[in-house]
């Protein structure tokens, strides 16, 4: 294992999220300087980003565990001392010695998987059985990824036999879901009630590139469509799922008919996790709002008609799909607040279906008039994107009574309290964290980060850049677990 002589910058939230352009006191990879993490509280209401207070703390180092994996997407540390990680980009799920970070390849998808440059599609989110490697015949890991169907990219959900280190005997569980090159989320639990939960994004439509096409986040199928495998309605929801791929019994009813669906209108929950029977997700917002949501039985979560709270701040939904004239015609710009005059837009206040509100936006919420364009830390279009306030969530894990939640765009991982009125930063460097698991002593964080380099992350001073300090890696950082799991 190397050891990189790089600091934890501890940045307080509000430092990176009310404005890209004072937060030039943030240390970074290199720097000798570190913060203490900044404990704040934010009221479940609240939608100016809450301050906070910075103060030294002892340097601490980040050790390179391994490095070279293809776009790392989910870490597991695994019964049999390992970390088993999938590769997005990569096509492949490996094993790795957190000790001395030698890899063995388990599964090799290549010609099988299907991954777009830069997309969110690829090799993605699994879980282990909770049997898994207890010696009673449930070896087994269960794993989405994506595939081409025709031309068209879909996903499934597969059971893996786990034998000798090696992944075979792939099993279908779900296939033909949607799969697309944006906000495919596409993570998976096995829950304490023998079901598997899977979320899967709104595939970003209405959204950049695929402005044009109607968002279906709301959208809920009808019992023709069940019966007949039709699942292309399944954008922006959570699933509840029987491990042979059925639909339970007790799911809900959701306007007349039964299916996979748990609880819907989601945008891209790249994080989600159990803490107990607790299921918890973590939201990309759009260009506020990102999300921590506990999430229930039939429960709506708002989108695309609601960005956080329904609260009118900074957020209208505006529908290209339905534009007058048509949208092709039209430039897309991404504020949803101020669209073309041709698309027609919704305030939150006139959705009035009963919808569930989040537990905290990590104080991603703001002000209607905000500044969504460019700015002197991110002086052009390419860049603006970086400076909203947004922390983009990649991925949620629970820890007794810890919630984790990686960071992408700020390098950082929260912590967050579980009713999400208290959140901290943690282990910042500059790089795109997708994701962590927790050794099970509970005194090393291993955190897994991005590798392909088109997407930007917050560096010095908070200008985005699109140098990764260790890309496609896994850092092991000390980490101070003090609650019972
Ligand atoms: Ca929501
Ligand atoms: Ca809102």
């Amino acid at each position: 294992m190397r050891k990189l002589p790089v600091a934890l910058a501890l940045i307080p939230a509000a430092a990176l999220i009310t404005s890209c352009s004072d937060n030039g006191g943030a240390a970074s990879g290199g720097s000798t300087a570190a913060q203490k993490p900044a404990v704040v509280t934010a009221e479940p209401v609240q939608s100016q980003a809450p301050q906070s207070q910075a103060a030294q703390a002892p340097q601490t180092q980040v050790k390179v565990v391994t490095d070279g994996l293809g776009d790392p997407f989910e870490l597991a540390y695994a019964p049999d001392g390992r970390l088993w990680v999938s590769e997005k980009s990569g096509l492949k799920i490996t094993r790795v010695d957190p000790q001395s970070g030698a890899k063995s390849t388990a599964l090799d998808l290549t010609g099988k998987a299907f991954h777009s440059q830069d997309g969110q599609d690829g090799v993605l989110g699994f879980a282990l059985h909770p049997d898994f490697g207890k010696g009673k015949g449930s070896d087994y890991l269960y794993l989405a990824y994506t595939y081409k169907n025709g031309n068209d990219s879909a996903t499934k959900i597969v059971r893996y036999t786990a034998k000798d280190g090696q992944l075979s005997d792939e099993q279908p569980v779900l296939t033909g879901l949607p799969g697309h090159n944006q906000h495919q989320s596409a993570r998976i639990r096995y829950g304490q009630d023998g079901k598997l939960y899977y979320s899967i994004g709104d595939q970003g439509h209405n959204y950049m590139a695929d402005y044009c096409l109607p968002n279906h986040a709301q959208d809920l199928p009808t019992a023709a469509q069940v019966a007949a495998s039709d699942w292309s309605l399944y954008q922006g929801k959570v699933l509840r799922i029987n491990p042979d791929g059925s639909v339970p019994d007790d799911n809900p009813e959701l306007n007349g008919a039964r299916s996979h669906i748990y609880a819907y209108g989601m945008r891209n929950p790249d994080g989600m996790d159990f803490g107990g029977k607790d299921l918890y997700t973590a939201e990309n917002g759009p260009l506020t709002d990102d999300e921590f949501n506990l999430i229930t039985k039939g429960g709506n979560y708002g989108w695309p008609n609601v960005a956080g709270w329904k609260d009118d701040k900074a957020y209208v939904y505006s529908n290209w799909s339905q534009a007058k004239g048509g949208c092709e015609k039209l430039t897309y710009n991404p504020d949803p607040n101020t669209p073309p005059a041709e698309v027609p837009t919704t305030k939150e206040t006139d959705f009035t279906k009963d919808m569930v509100s989040p537990l905290s936006t990590y104080g991603t919420t703001v002000e209607s008039g905000h500044n969504f364009g460019t700015t002197p830390v991110c002086p052009d279009a390419a860049s603006a994107y970086m400076c909203w306030p947004t922390m983009a969530p990649g991925s949620l894990k629970v820890y007794g009574d810890d919630v984790l939640v990686t960071s992408l765009k700020n390098g950082t991982v929260f912590r967050l309290s579980k009713d999400g009125k208290k959140y901290e930063e943690l282990f910042r460097t500059v790089n795109r964290y997708r994701d962590v698991a927790l050794s099970p002593d509970g005194k090393t964080l291993y955190i897994a980060t991005d590798s392909e380099g088109q997407h930007m992350v917050r560096g010095d001073g908070g200008t985005p850049t699109t140098h990764l300090a260790n890309p496609g890696a896994i850092l092991a950082v000390p980490y101070d677990h003090n609650t019972t799991q």
